[in-house]
């Protein structure tokens, strides 16, 4: 189930990071800061309700949803897209759409939270592990 997810996650890995956020016209300062940086990701899920709050030192994102219901919803890199969760399985499915469209993948494996990031082309993993 999607709502294994809930709970606080830590970056361990990640791939394919730099083009993604270079396919998106994310700068090369803000693009190295990110890279360096070690993300947490607090999940609250309520039933259909889901709030994700992504930490780093350099910048804080928190969403809040519906699934099925679209958002507006400003990126770390501040770009303004519309966005639709959904769930399929055990996987939470977040749609972009903006000047690039995006999907970000987040599904249980193993007890590690796997994101992919979908953006043209490009295929970003990054893996997060559970906090404690
Ligand atoms: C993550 O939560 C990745 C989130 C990707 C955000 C788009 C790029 C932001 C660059 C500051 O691990």
């Amino acid at each position: 189930m999607a709502s294994g997810l809930a709970g606080k996650w830590i970056l361990e890995s990640s791939e394919k990071f730099d083009e993604y956020m270079t396919v998106l016209g994310v700068n090369i300062i803000t693009r190295t800061m990110a890279k360096a940086a070690v993300p947490t990701q607090e999940i609250r899920v309520n039933g259909d309700e889901w709030y994700i709050k992504t930490s780093t030192t350099f910048k804080t994102t928190e969403i809040t949803f519906k699934i099925g219901e679209e958002f507006e919803e400003t990126t770390a890199d501040g770009r303004k897209v519309k966005t639709t969760c959904t769930i399929d399985g055990n996987t939470l499915i977040q749609d972009q759409k903006g000047t690039f469209d995006s999907v970000l993948k987040r599904e249980l494996k193993d007890g590690k939270m796997v994101m992919v990031l979908t953006v043209q082309d490009v295929v970003c993993t990054r893996v997060y592990k559970p906090t404690e």
